[in-house]
């Protein structure tokens, strides 16, 4: 069960593989508790690798052994060795057939991580180590295969049996079993696999590709969710077109499936033809899910897609490249949904995750390169800062080169690699090699952990008419990396003059100034100044534009300044940012000082702000979003936990105080009686709608709460249906406790809801919080075994709720510890992502840090850890 060798893999010991497999031919006779497997690959020697000691090494795991065969002859056991994690051929020839038989068993397999049984059906997770738990193989991302798969089965309890690739046979056998063969014509690494066997139907669609190709589309849930599929499915199919227009990427196959499981450890996996989903990902009705769940419904529909070229035809060669297929696939799923939705606001989105999580990981115990050097277990590296600093570093090369240059690079590199399993540094040579720009320097951000620090002063001479910048970055050190060298990267601005208008730029020693508006500077050097000329008066600079770079920005302005911006930055990023900046100040400021008097000014702006009936609803739902009290502390030498919360409150009572009846203007002027919209005016809103609601709960206003009251009883959206119960839950008293029992009555069958109904409870600030949690752990539709559940009780106490999973007595912490120890033996994979809630203990005050330490050092103390969960837990006290 345990995988207990805590040995790391270095990239710097990459070898090409010394065998290739050309086919792989599978054969599963499916069944829940025993499924016999059958492999048949066509193995050669790799010409490009150095020969090694003539054994041929399997990896396979969990796996019983009945039968090796080399060319259809059997071995005896002489021939070969069996490990806990291998199986060794002895002395084989250069080119032969290898067949094994094995069988393994689903229902016992809890990590969900191979073959598994999810409710009555079957599914496979195989990336990143998932395949190895289905037969005896070369699971690594370079060994590339063409593969077959028959499926086998009970024709009453699996009437659906699907793999990747075309369909090629179906029929029933003479014991009335099931048979089923599917051919992927493309060679992809095992990590691709899939198979679906169950009880499902499939909502269908078709598509024509832009060279005429006719697709079938299906998604196949269980019956009930038949009408949960329509988002989806249009989702899928502007991807398809937009993958075409943006990247000139077609679609291969005849056939495009996806399926929902309620039992899945990550979001969704883009197996080739046959993507794989979290149901979270894929289920929506108006009354069942929110705009943030149709939104990301959208995103990762497109995230799974584009991988069909950005994943599956360019593949990885080994794990350490992982963010060459995911930084470059959340960039094109970003731009996506920027391209479907309000761009402004998905940008904002995207940082703030960014700001709050990446930011956090690069500055704890697990930060690590985008392209890290080691790693113990590789499930423990699907992390933010492979995903989304990866993103940004192809956003930033992206910037570098111009749009024309830069699709040009993406041409050559779908062109140069396809059918290959390439290196990040391959991605790079394109982009240099397309666009003639020179990314030595910038290669750094691949290997370089740690956010850089860009430190700017402005400094306006009127004598000489000019405004200069001075620029500073540093990088602070991280584990392993105490050295850190200067970056490449593109800083966008503008400077505006006292009405808010661009100014043309002219940088001195040039011709003639670029036309008014953003100019991108390129930075390289440890301090570089640039001077501006033609600057009669002293301007406001708008920096970092669109967040051009993930940088940590400091500059000096005044509040004054920030106001300015706020209202007149023609930039809807950097708007929003300014409001932050304010924001954030003013709280620091609150932390400090409980007393601390929040000036007219402030509420003046935040009034100005909402008056704004012209604005866009949803960026101004942003604007007046207060910043997270994790990313408040994270702007602190000492994380204040009571002081962050307490600084919120007061601030969001305040604001609710002061501008009431604004705010029930807003409720009011938003309250959309039509039939439901997805459109961003709509999601916006809503959006804006809920906040102002909220600023009058927590002023504890009636007429709020009554209205409040009957938004959730009205409510025909799950948007304002769990707005308005999380605000009755957070201040409503008994209000709140009857609104929980009716949410949970008119839901009980929908497990997807029934998340939320969970969630709700554990991310109350609430003092009796844990108790609840603790209660909830009982209730019978909680369960350890379904990551969904386990994520929305216990992942959201502990990672949404800081007042009180940082409790002072330590309660927080021992309830995770005794969770993850729990959990551990169940499924490694969610247990080390929950362990990661303690890694940044050393952030805290002293108290707080010895009660977080002690909880780590006990759960490394446990007995058979899973590697996942050591190496976090090990990392976290290095
Ligand atoms: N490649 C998927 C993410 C994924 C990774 C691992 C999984 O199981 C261990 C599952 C999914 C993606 O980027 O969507
Ligand atoms: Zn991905």
């Amino acid at each position: 069960m345990y995988r207990n060798n805590p040995h790391p893999v270095h990239l710097k010991d990459y070898r090409p593989p010394e065998f290739l497999i050309e086919t792989v031919d599978l054969c599963f006779e499916l069944d829940a508790d025993r499924t016999r497997v059958e492999a048949r690959l066509a193995l050669r020697r790799n010409p490009a690798a150095t020969r090694g000691d003539g054994d041929l090494r399997l990896d396979g795991e969990q796996l019983e052994l009945e039968s090796v065969a080399i060319d259809d002859q059997l071995l005896t056991p002489a021939e070969y060795r069996v490990e806990s994690e291998s199986l060794i051929i002895h002395r084989v020839p250069d080119r032969f057939t290898l067949t094994t038989r094995v069988t393994i068993s689903p229902s016992q397999n809890t990590a969900l991580e191979g073959l598994y049984q999810s409710g009555d059906m079957l599914c496979t997770q195989c990336e990143a180590e998932g395949f190895r738990r289905i037969t005896y193989f070369l699971d690594r991302p370079d060994v590339m295969a063409r593969f077959t798969t028959t499926l086998i089965a009970d024709t009453e309890r699996y009437p659906v049996l699907l793999a990747n690739g075309n369909p090629a046979e179906q029929r029933t056998l003479d014991d009335g079993r099931q048979l089923a063969r599917w051919v992927d014509p493309f060679p992809k690494p095992c990590y691709l696999f899939a198979l679906i066997a169950g009880d499902l139907r499939a909502v269908e669609d078709r598509f024509t590709t832009a060279s005429g190709r006719e697709v079938a589309l299906r998604i196949y849930v269980e019956p009930h969710n038949l009408d949960k599929c329509d988002h989806a499915m249009r989702s899928l199919k502007q991807s398809m077109r937009w993958d075409e227009a943006r990247y000139g990427r077609e679609y291969d196959l005849d056939i495009f499936m996806i399926v929902a499981v309620s039992h899945f450890n990550m979001g969704a996996m883009e197996n080739k033809g046959l993507n794989v989903f979290n149901d979270k990902y894929v289920l929506a009705r108006p009354d069942t899910a929110t705009d943030q769940d149709f939104q990301g419904i959208e995103g990762v529909i497109a995230h799974e897609y584009f991988h069909n070229w950005t994943g599956n035809r360019i593949t990885c060669r080994d794990w350490f490249q992982l963010s060459l297929k995911e930084g470059f696939t959340v960039y094109r799923d970003q731009e996506f949904s920027a391209d479907m939705g309000s761009r402004g606001v998905k940008r904002i989105a995207d940082v703030r995750l960014l700001r709050a999580h990446q930011f956090a990981e690069d500055a704890s115990p697990m930060a690590h390169p985008v392209r890290p050097e080691s790693y113990i277990e590789i499930n423990n590296f699907y992390t933010v800062t492979v995903y989304e600093k990866g993103a940004e570093l192809v956003r930033m090369q992206a910037a570098l080169l111009g749009p024309e240059r830069f699709r040009r690079a993406t041409d050559l590199y779908f062109e140069r690699h396809d059918g290959q399993a390439v290196t990040t540094d391959d991605f790079v040579r394109c982009m240099e090699d397309a666009s003639g720009c020179d990314l030595g320097q910038f290669r750094r951000w691949y290997s370089q952990a740690g956010t850089p620090v860009l430190e700017i002063e402005g400094h306006h001479d009127a004598e000489s008419a000019t405004y200069r910048l001075r620029v500073r970055q540093h990088t602070p050190s991280t584990p392993g990396q105490p050295e850190k060298a200067p970056l490449h990267l593109p800083l966008a601005l503008a400077l505006l003059d006292a009405e808010g208008r661009e100014l043309a730029l002219r940088l001195d020693g040039e011709d003639e100034a670029a036309p008014a508006g953003t100019r991108v500077l390129e930075l390289r050097e440890a301090e570089q100044c640039f001077t501006f000329v033609d600057v009669p008066e002293p301007p406001v600079p708008s920096l970092l534009r669109g967040f051009s770079a993930p940088v940590r920005l400091r500059f000096d302005y005044s509040d004054v300044e920030l106001m300015f911006l706020m209202a007149h930055d023609g930039d809807g990023f950097n708007r929003w940012d300014a409001a932050q900046t304010l924001m954030q100040r003013l709280l620091l400021r609150l932390v400090e000082d409980p007393a601390a008097v929040i000036p007219e000014s402030f509420f003046a702006a935040f009034a100005q702000a909402l008056d704004d009936r012209a604005g866009d609803p949803a960026l101004l739902a942003e604007v007046l979003t207060l910043p997270a009290e994790s990313y408040l502390g994270d702007q602190l030498a000492v994380v204040d936990v009571d002081g962050i919360h307490r600084a919120r409150c007061t601030l969001e009572r305040a604001i609710g105080a002061r501008l009431r009846d604004q705010l029930l203007a807003v409720h009011a002027a938003h309250d959309d009686a039509g039939p439901y919209r997805l459109t961003p005016e709509a999601i916006g809103a809503r959006a804006l709608k809920n906040r102002a609601l909220g600023y009058l709960l927590a002023a504890g206003d009636a007429e709020g709460l009554a209205r409040c009251i009957a938004q959730f009883e009205a409510a025909r959206n799950m948007t304002d249906c769990i707005s308005a119960l999380r605000l009755l839950v957070d201040h409503g008293g008994e209000a709140g406790l009857e609104a929980l029992s009716s949410f949970h009555t008119r839901w009980s069958g929908e497990p997807l809801v029934l998340d939320k109904w969970f969630s709700v409870q554990a991310t109350s600030p609430r003092p009796d919080t844990l108790a609840r949690v603790e209660r909830l752990m009982r209730d019978p539709d909680f369960s350890l075994r379904n990551p969904n559940r386990v994520r929305s009780l216990i992942g959201a106490f502990c990672n949404a709720n800081p007042v009180r999973f940082h409790a002072a007595d330590g309660s927080g912490y021992r309830f995770l510890a005794d969770r993850v120890l729990e959990l551990d033996p169940l499924n490694p994979q969610v247990a080390a992502r929950l362990m990661r809630a303690l890694v940044r203990w050393r952030r805290f005050d002293a108290a707080r840090q010895a009660l977080m330490r002690a909880e780590i050092e006990r759960v490394l103390a446990a007995e058979a850890l899973s590697r996942d969960v050591y190496e976090v837990a090990a990392k976290a006290l290095e």
